[in-house]
């Protein structure tokens, strides 16, 4: 058989997106240039959302109308498509083991270190790194130490936490689009997404569903039979649980009126959150489970409670929100009626960053305020990447010049259709030397300036933070992005020092950004809940590159009221003119 005629493989989009992220981490092990790295990570992204078979768009001859494919990587998707393989993967796997990726996964372990435990001590898997710390080879190393040798242990234990654990979106949409299933049939009198999904956490471990029914079987069984299981793991009359085709397992309860309540508050947690409440019902002569409260007098007495809210009332706290469920104070501020007023969704009136065609966006500055405007903004600010990212197609200051033109005559006309304002920000690259990309001159001319780190993100602490701070302490920059470079699940964050970060701005009035999308959810809750009680100003910006990416608000906003944000802390809730005012301070 011929090359030519050699049927395709049956490498699926992610197969070969992981493959691109393998050889990512090999050049990154070798110390190629970042440029050459993240044309693969980039590549591997895109055909991993990519929402068509690859095998189909490369019958058509259509690979390189996938973002971020060139001429080059087509070649290296049709090679693994024809044969299976990637000669020029192989090369490396000559060159070092490709186990040793797996260790760049590990918090603490870049690629310097990584090749140091290879050349020194021939370490290449995450076990034989483990083996090795706990046995204490690592802190005798060069520039290592018994701390840093500590950290790795910290990090391989982390790693192992969030390997099984799913995405926000993710979760989302599978819990919602099977609730809506079930809730379709005319048993089904309401129901609810429950867990940790409810709650709003970044990730998930597993799907919890409510439903309230009188007749559980025919839900019971639409839920066993969609054509998303994989595994049943359980068929019962008040709880079944299956593995969904996706891996994500799902947990269905189903219950009458009467136990709703109960059943909704145990299973929306968390775990922490119920224990408390429970202490609390047995202060008050009551047992609290997943049903009822049931008197410890003996007399059998219950209390049933059809809404969550009823269960509250009973223990005397105000009805708390799911995402503040973490046991971190809300029942001592629900006792005492001083829960604060969490942010909505509603109260958002702009979004303060995203990209055009200008960089990496895909729309351009009209398509981009017109989406934003029909969301239901009154005011955007168009903020592409800067010149040192050459990946992302940065802006020179000539081109910045040239796109002011055209966000001038958009704001013009849109401000006199619909009173609906653009600016013209940037999201300005923080060089890995520690310089800015632009300027003062040029940052003095924009409306609004971001400063973001996505180079470099592994530098030691002292080194990255000061970078961060020499962002901050610019007086032209309004706004830190994301500030601490995760990647969810993938990425653990930059090694900052988050105090030094939070004192410079508030010292400085910078805001610090909660990027919306679901991929980095940075600031996460916890950092979130620190700045706004060290009265830091917080965004929300869905950091939108494609269309549809505004509706991710909901993400930053539940990350947001985890972390206890009001709406009061977060610039997005401003008018236009209250903004304006600000960026003239
Ligand atoms: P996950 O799935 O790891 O993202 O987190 P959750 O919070 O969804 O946890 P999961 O699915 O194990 O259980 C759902 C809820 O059920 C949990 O938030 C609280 C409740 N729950 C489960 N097991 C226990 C338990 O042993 N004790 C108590 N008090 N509550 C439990
Ligand atoms: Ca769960
Ligand atoms: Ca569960
Ligand atoms: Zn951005």
């Amino acid at each position: 058989m011929t090359d030519s005629e050699r049927p395709p493989s049956s490498l699926s989009n992610r197969d070969i997106a992981d493959v691109f992220d393998t050889v990512a981490d090999m050049l990154q092990l070798k110390g190629e240039i970042i440029h050459r790295i993240l044309a693969y990570r980039r590549a591997a992204e895109s055909i991993r959302e990519l929402p068509r078979d690859i095998k189909t768009v490369y019958a058509e001859g259509q690979l390189e109308s996938i973002d971020n494919v060139g001429g080059t990587l087509a070649e290296k998707i049709t090679e693994l498509l024809t044969t299976g393989e990637l000669t020029f993967l192989n090369k490396l796997k000559a060159e070092l083991p490709e186990t040793l990726v797996s260790v760049l996964r590990i918090n603490g372990v870049g690629p310097k270190k990584a090749m140091q435990f290879y050349k020194e001590l021939g370490i290449s898997t995450v076990p034989e790194l483990e083996a090795a710390a706990r046995e204490g080879r690592l802190a005798p190393l060069p520039g290592m130490g018994a701390k840093s040798e500590k950290k790795i242990i910290e990090g391989i234990e982390a790693l192992s936490r969030q390997s099984s654990r799913v995405r926000i979106d993710i979760a989302t949409s599978t819990a919602e689009g099977i609730l809506a299933q079930l809730l379709a049939l005319p048993q089904a009198l309401w129901g609810n997404v429950a867990g940790s999904t409810r709650r709003g956490r970044a990730t998930i471990g597993d799907l919890d569903l409510l439903v309230c029914s009188r007749d559980a079987a025919p839900i019971m069984d639409l839920f066993v039979n969609m054509p998303n299981v994989a595994t049943i793991h359980g068929h019962g009359p008040t709880k079944s649980s299956v593995e969904l085709l996706n891996g994500l397992q799902c947990d269905l309860r189903v219950l009458p009126p009467e136990n709703y309540g109960a059943a909704l508050v145990y299973f929306t947690g968390s775990q922490a959150h119920n224990i408390t409440l429970r202490a609390l019902a047995q202060e008050q002569g009551y047992t609290l489970n997943e049903w009822a409260f049931t008197a410890t007098d003996g007399s059998g007495k219950q209390i049933l409670c059809e809404k969550e809210e009823e269960v509250y009332q009973q223990l005397g706290l105000d009805w708390i929100p799911p995402e503040l469920r973490e046991d971190r104070g809300e029942i001592e501020a629900a006792r005492a009626h001083q829960l604060p007023r969490l942010i909505e969704i509603g109260d958002i009136k702009s979004d303060l960053h995203m990209h055009t065609e200008w960089s990496d966006g895909k729309l351009t500055v009209r398509e981009m305020a017109e989406r934003a405007r029909l969301r239901g903004f009154q005011h955007i600010c168009i903020t592409d990447h800067t010149q040192s990212l050459g990946i992302a197609n940065g802006l020179t200051v000539e081109r910045l010049l040239a796109q002011r033109e055209e966000i001038r005559k958009v704001d013009a006309e849109m401000s006199a259709a619909h009173n609906f304002r653009v600016f013209q920000g940037v999201e300005m690259e923080i060089r890995a030397d520690g310089n800015l990309d632009y300027p003062d001159e040029v940052l003095a001319e924009l409306d609004f300036v971001i400063a973001s780190l996505h180079v470099s993100l592994r530098q030691e602490r002292a080194v990255i933070t000061q970078r961060l701070l020499n962002a901050i302490r610019n007086p032209h920059v309004d706004m830190i992005g994301h500030p601490r470079g995760q990647l969810i699940p993938d990425r653990e964050p930059a090694d900052l020092d988050m105090d030094a970060v939070f004192a410079a701005a508030k010292e400085t009035d910078t805001v610090l950004e909660i990027n919306a999308n679901p991929h980095r959810l940075d600031l996460d809750d916890a950092h979130a809940r620190r700045a706004v009680e060290l009265g830091i100003k917080l965004a929300i910006d869905c950091d939108a590159h494609a269309p549809d990416e505004f509706e991710l608000l909901r993400y930053g906003i539940a990350t947001a009221r985890r972390g206890w944000v009001k709406a009061t802390d977060v610039i997005n809730t401003w008018s236009t003119d209250e903004f304006v005012r600000w960026l003239k301070r």
